[in-house]
């Protein structure tokens, strides 16, 4: 159960764009914001980043707080995205993690066995207080403005823990899958301590959560439901009882990057929208789920084009989503880091306008 003091149990996001479309209920214009947002694309990220590490601005209630209200000043965008990693959940769990400028996230000891799962440990409630505390910062400063919380898929966050840092074709991971009641083992771990991760976000204030699966793409559609469905369904399954006070659930968003082929999947596993990348149909994908609001999914690549072809874009995402139950405009992944970010301000305002 959330807390009296949350915001969505207030009414104060509630009748937020982004809490109604995400609920397939009518709004009076379509909701936006964009996949990584916070960080990247800001001088005002950078600057900030200039003086802290990246793990140390995770962990730093008042840094990340700071960051994740950057994009909302100044995009004006109709939701925050909590400032913080995927692979937080490993670091506050005890693992030596470094997350590395230009590459990504590094696991100094990989798990690749049963001795090195056996190594691993849950997540204790006062481990999770950074997370709280940025949250509850984050809730009195964003006011009406909801706050969405995320948390890596376990298939995503495993293929870090076991590769032991980015990689492209996943050689370590895809070993493992050849024993899978270890592998099945590995992913549960990281459902159980992303679940931590994001209960606390929720329970501290978010008012809808994301799961990023970035990864399952890499998987055939019968890799998927062989080897990760069931994980991400233990991963929703600690997610559904979080519920507003008239009972209505917080809203569950499943992202998967490459995942057309599975979009059924990511539904049945304990969703309650979908965030769909640019590869797929809007319109398709609402033909193919029904009822179900949609999250996306402008190209990230054309932001790097003339403002005529941005907008032309733009306006083909919102007729491709005109039959949807509910559509929250966002691209298809994340922001790329070039962009300029007087583009994403306008796309904003373009969508406020409801211009097409
Ligand atoms: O809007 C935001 O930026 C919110 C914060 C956020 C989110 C939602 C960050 C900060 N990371 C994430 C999620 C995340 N992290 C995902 C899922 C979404 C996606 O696919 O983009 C993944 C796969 C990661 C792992 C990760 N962390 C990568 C990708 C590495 C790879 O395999 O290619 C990278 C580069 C990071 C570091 C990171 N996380 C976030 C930032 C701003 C950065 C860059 C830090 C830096 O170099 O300065």
């Amino acid at each position: 159960m959330l807390k009296p003091t949350h915001p969505l149990n207030q009414g104060v996001t509630a009748s937020s764009t982004l809490v109604r479309a995400l609920r397939a209920q009518p709004v009076e214009s379509t909701p936006v914001w964009f996949m990584r947002q916070a960080g990247r694309s800001l001088p005002e990220y950078r600057a900030l980043r200039a003086r802290h590490e990246m793990l140390e601005a995770c962990l730093t209630p008042e840094v990340a707080a700071e960051i994740t209200m950057q994009p909302v000043r100044r995009h004006k965008v109709d939701a925050a995205i909590f400032f913080s990693d995927i692979v937080i959940p490993l670091k506050l769990a005890g693992l030596a993690v470094e997350i590395r400028s230009g590459v990504g996230p590094i696991i100094a000891n990989p798990v690749r066995t049963r001795k090195d799962l056996e190594s691993l440990r849950l997540l204790q409630p006062e481990e999770l207080e950074p997370i709280t505390r940025a949250v509850e910062l984050l809730v009195s400063e964003l006011g009406p403005t909801p706050l969405i919380g995320f948390g890596g898929a376990p298939f995503t966050l495993a293929s870090y823990l076991i590769e032991g840092g980015p990689s492209k074709d996943l050689p370590e991971t895809r070993k493992m899958m050849r024993d899978p009641e270890l592998f099945q083992a590995v992913l549960f771990w990281c459902a159980d301590v992303t679940a931590s991760f994001i209960r606390a976000q929720v329970v501290a204030g978010a008012s809808a959560l994301q799961v990023f699966d970035s990864w399952a793409g890499k998987l055939t559609p019968e890799e998927y439901r062989d080897h990760a469905k069931s994980a991400s369904r233990r991963l929703f399954a600690q997610l559904e009882d979080l519920r507003d006070e008239s009972s209505n659930s917080v809203p569950r968003v499943h992202f998967g990057l490459g995942a057309d082929a599975i979009l059924e999947d990511t539904l049945e596993v304990g969703a309650t929208a979908i965030g769909v990348d640019h590869t797929s149909s809007l319109s398709e994908v609402g033909r193919r789920l029904p009822g179900v609001a949609l999250q996306g999914n402008l190209d990230p690549e054309v932001l790097s084009s003339s403002w005529d072809d941005i907008e032309h874009a733009v306006g083909s995402v919102l007729d491709s989503a005109k039959n949807l139950a509910g559509h929250v405009f966002n691209l298809g992944h994340g922001v790329p880091k070039q962009t300029d970010p007087e583009v994403l301000t306008k796309i904003v305002q373009l969508i406020h306008q409801g211009k097409r």
